[in-house]
């Protein structure tokens, strides 16, 4: 008995993401690399830790797609974007992969609502709001290295931004858990 609860377009495109979100594990890890090659243990430590949270949403949607009966194909993982020319491109360049990223989950939402898939659109939510986090954390990456001086930061201040990296938190505060004691 055929006891797969996706479609067949489902399942390729949920497939299809597992596969990107790898490639954004590979972008992360190879900028950690170049960051920690320049020096900045702490912003290379920050993108690593990134680059496993990138795996661990294509590990989300591997079991997902077992769980519903489906199974999840593992492609070839194109290179990783070549490396930045400073920080300020590496940052913009985390901003541009997480937009990129929010578009195609916005588009496989879109897919769950067109078939009413609404398991999978559920599943999803947590992926919709992950990517909130996600665009704010490297909205402030770029806000702190503004502050910082941008590409002309002192060597004292971007000693600070790396040590501030080291240790921030890997996800974002959001919106909906602020209140007027916390915002
Ligand atoms: Fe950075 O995003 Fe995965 O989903």
């Amino acid at each position: 008995m055929n006891t797969k609860r996706l479609s067949d377009s489902m399942e390729q495109a949920l497939s299809k993401q597992m596969n990107v979100e790898l490639f954004q594990s590979h972008t992360y890890l190879s900028y950690g690399i170049w960051a920690n090659d320049l020096g900045y243990g702490g912003i290379g430590n920050f993108l690593m830790r990134h680059s496993k949270e990138e795996r661990d949403h294509a590990i989300k949607f591997m079991q997902y797609i077992m769980n519903r009966g489906g199974k999840p194909t593992i492609e070839a993982v194109p290179a990783p974007s070549a490396d930045p020319q400073n920080l300020t491109e590496c940052f913009n360049s985390v901003f541009k992969h997480e937009v990129d990223n929010t578009e195609k989950i916005y588009r496989l939402v879109e897919l769950a609502f067109e078939q009413k898939d609404w398991a999978t659109w559920n599943f999803l939510q947590w992926f919709v709001k992950e990517q909130i986090e996600e665009e704010t954390l490297a909205m402030e990456l770029i806000d702190k290295l503004k502050i910082a001086g941008g590409d002309r930061a002192s060597d004292e201040s971007l000693f600070a931004l790396d040590k501030d990296l080291e240790t921030a938190p890997d996800d974002a505060e959001l919106a909906r858990d602020a209140t007027s004691e916390k915002p």
